[in-house]
């Protein structure tokens, strides 16, 4: 594979697009040596083709505010791949969204989907509609607004939407009922719905859970017990309250957890009605996490800064793309920090990586980490596919069996000769030979 050639036209075409071009070189460095074993591949031009998503939407989205002004913001639908099932993933409400976002955010969906074993396809959409400071009823004008195009293009064995940075379960809910009074039909076109409409129990703690049973089976093969172990936590959003919730009640001490403004240090750990507090945090709708510091005083708001320059034996990255960079990566080394696991996803540029592998340390990419969320989307389409609704311990333990699936293909994968285990490599192999396979069946499409 000429991974300089394919780049060069990449950039050609899709100028400026640094995101997702980081995505893709970074999938096409691991999956070099497998794909050259395979001649046919490359007959059939199969990573031309992966490289591109097989549609993307485009449109407008005009609402009006509180005060009667008109607003437009753009949304998106990046149908990235859908070889192995309809279009699944989640939806970004952000002022940074961009098409470079959605693009790379859709081609990591596609191989973190292959990894859960569920028959899902890539995709991913949004807006640059900020929710930040909005009313409630400007939230729902704008989801309403928004799914007025969408419902188009998304559909229950078509493409099924889920919810991400910005969009949680009350957006969910007002773009669930715009697609049915639009569609008058109910289906399970949309995933993290509520529990009384077709929503799945362990829904909302999936990322987060899935996230710390993986990181627990990285440190068991190495023999560690997360029992007691420092753990710095970034983001205090949906996936680091789940992260934060299952990290204690398995012993661990959540030390930190972040926000746009800086991060907060707990030295007696995020516990407790401390993690029900995150919850509030997240519904006021101000992204900040200073106001935590003011409420437990024990606790230190540091503005401006990240959290990897604490102490800690394990790192979480749970807020977004590229938050953990090369100099990151050194104080956390230079603290001695044992594990690194993306819960964001590609939550480490490419520098903070290298530095990672280069010493053999446990790091694992966010489409292996992060996979409980949409492995448990999976679970509620299935449930809703069958017109029932399994219990808590039924999801949790499907969630269980899935992670532990996609770490046990880390491994076999991604196993060096003198036996490190790079999960990135065994992550990007095991899912790239999925969707690989399943694309040079249907021929050229
Ligand atoms: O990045 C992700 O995997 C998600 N935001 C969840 C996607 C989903 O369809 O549940």
């Amino acid at each position: 594979m000429d991974i300089q050639g394919i780049m060069a036209r990449l950039e050609a075409r899709h100028p400026g697009e640094a995101e997702y071009l980081q995505a893709v070189r970074e999938v096409l460095l691991s999956i070099k040596d497998v794909y050259d074993n395979h001649p046919e591949f490359e007959r059939a031009k199969l990573i031309e083709r992966l490289v591109e998503p097989e549609r993307v939407v485009v449109f407008r989205v005009p609402w009006v505010d509180d005060r009667g002004e008109v607003q437009v913001n753009l949304g998106y639908r990046v149908q990235f791949n859908s070889a192995i099932g309809p279009y699944k993933g989640g939806l970004r409400f952000h002022a940074s969204v961009n098409l470079s976002i959605l693009k790379f955010l859709a081609f990591e969906q596609t191989f973190k989907n292959a990894l859960t074993t569920l028959p899902m396809g890539g995709g991913k959409g949004g807006s640059d509609f900020s929710p930040r400071g909005k009313s409630d009823a400007e939230i729902m004008r704008f989801c309403q607004a928004f799914m007025n195009e969408l419902f188009r293009y998304i559909g229950p064995e078509t493409d099924i939407p889920a919810g991400d940075i910005g969009v949680g379960a009350r957006e969910i809910g007002y773009l669930f009922g715009q697609y049915k009074k639009l569609t008058r039909d109910w289906s399970g076109v949309l995933t993290g719905k509520g529990l009384e409409y077709g929503g799945s129990l362990v829904r909302p703690e999936a990322t987060g859970y899935g996230g710390l049973y993986f990181v627990r089976e990285m440190l068991a093969d190495r023999g560690v017990d997360i029992r007691g172990k420092r753990i710095a936590v970034s983001g205090f959003g949906n996936v680091a309250w789940g992260a934060t919730r299952k990290a204690t009640e398995l012993g661990a001490k959540v030390v930190t957890i972040s926000g746009p403004d800086g991060y907060i240090f707990d030295e007696e750990g995020v516990c407790g009605e401390k993690i029900d507090y995150m919850l509030e945090l997240r519904a006021s709708g101000n992204d900040i996490c200073s106001p935590y510091a003011e409420r437990f005083p024990g606790s230190v708001f540091v503005p401006g800064r990240r959290p990897w320059e604490v102490k800690c034996d394990i790192a979480l990255p749970c807020a977004t793309q590229n938050e953990l960079n090369g100099e990151d990566a050194q104080h956390l080394i230079d603290n001695g920090v044992q594990c690194v696991a993306e819960i964001s996803n590609m939550g480490c540029t490419p520098e903070a990586i290298d530095a990672f592998v280069a010493r053999k340390m446990l790091y694992a990419p966010g489409k292996a980490v992060n996979a409980g969320g949409v492995a448990t989307s999976g679970l509620e389409m299935s449930q809703n596919a069958m017109h029932l609704s399994w219990s808590a311990e039924e999801v949790d333990r499907n969630l269980h069996a899935i992670m532990h699936g996609i770490h046990e293909q880390c491994v076999r994968y991604g196993t060096e000769p003198d036996g490190y285990v790079n999960y990135m490599k065994g992550a990007n192999v095991a899912g790239f030979m999925k969707v690989a396979k399943a694309m040079m069946a249907q021929g050229i499409v």
